[in-house]
């Protein structure tokens, strides 16, 4: 049997995903991804689950890729192989939101996996990077893209160029982190942000998803044409009706998520 490197529980209508590679600080492996991605993809296709949760341990949520895997490869077998290609595309599909629970280092395809969720909710002792210039390489997982558009141009050169780590206030100021929270903290910040998440319209929360990302993708006029188009479609769902019904009446709306 292969070895379990993602736990993965639920919380309600949440999806807890947790990265457990302790030995290597949870360092991103094509094995890891492939179990990571299978688990989400049985949240998205799961009517009880609204949002999930992507974590790691206290002290790390990943290094980054598994520098010891890549150590021996040559041009031909990582261009061959797509390495570090395939689940790792495919997770950026997700349309469910999910929320970067990060403790401790959050570095290289770490640092990229966290900013690939929809927010990132950081503890204390959180600290980013994406330090692949020392090894001779550059971010290859969204890095030099993200960054840029979560931080500015001039911080993202720094950090992509000298290879330096931000801790979790510089990262905050910056645009990166959305909360910060004390350690023990993070997991119930992070469930009950999700549990929030999880008790709205799934298909608003789908679309309100797909229409904050479109933003980076298109013109600003393509974009607000396409949320206007998704704010029309949303007339369609019984839920519209609830939720407006609900505060008419003064009370809490019984979403049904369609
Ligand atoms: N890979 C493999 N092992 C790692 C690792 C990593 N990224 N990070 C840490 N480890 C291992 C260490 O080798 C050590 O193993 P043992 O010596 O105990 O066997 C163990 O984890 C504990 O680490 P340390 O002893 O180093 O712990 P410290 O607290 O002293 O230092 C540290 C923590 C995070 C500062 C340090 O471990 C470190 O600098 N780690 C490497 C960080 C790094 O350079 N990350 C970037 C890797 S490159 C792509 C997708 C992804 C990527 C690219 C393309 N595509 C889809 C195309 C991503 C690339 C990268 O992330």
């Amino acid at each position: 049997m292969n070895e379990s490197f993602v736990k993965v529980e639920t919380r309600g209508r949440v999806g807890l995903l947790t990265l457990d590679r302790p030995q290597v600080l949870n360092a991103l492996s094509n094995e890891v991804i492939d179990q990571l991605y299978d688990a989400i993809q049985a949240f998205e296709g799961d009517d009880n689950i609204g949002a999930m949760v992507l974590t790691g341990s206290s002290k790390a949520f990943a290094a980054g890729a598994d520098i010891s895997a890549m150590a021996g490869w040559s041009y031909m077998d990582v261009y061959k192989a797509d390495y570090l290609g395939g689940k790792w595309e495919d997770l950026r599909r997700t349309r469910k939101p999910i929320i970067a629970a990060v403790a401790g280092y959050a570095l290289g395809g770490g640092c990229e996996l966290a900013m690939q969720c929809d927010f990132i909710i950081a503890a204390e002792n959180a600290r980013f990077g994406q330090p692949e210039i020392k090894l001779g390489v550059i971010p290859g997982y969204g890095g030099t893209q993200r960054l840029p558009r979560a931080v500015g141009k001039a911080k993202a050169m720094d950090l992509v160029l000298t290879g330096r780590m931000m801790d979790v206030h510089e990262a905050e100021r910056a645009g990166l982190v959305a909360r910060i929270v004390p350690v023990e903290r993070l997991l119930d910040e992070a469930l009950e942000a999700a549990a929030t998440i999880a008790s709205m319209s799934l298909p608003a929360v789908m679309m309100a998803k797909e229409c904050v990302n479109r933003s980076f993708e298109a013109t600003l006029d393509e974009s607000l044409l396409f949320e206007r188009r998704n704010f029309h479609a949303l007339f369609a769902t019984e839920d519209q009706k609830e939720g407006m019904q609900a505060f008419v009446e003064k009370r809490q709306p019984d979403f049904k998520h369609r």
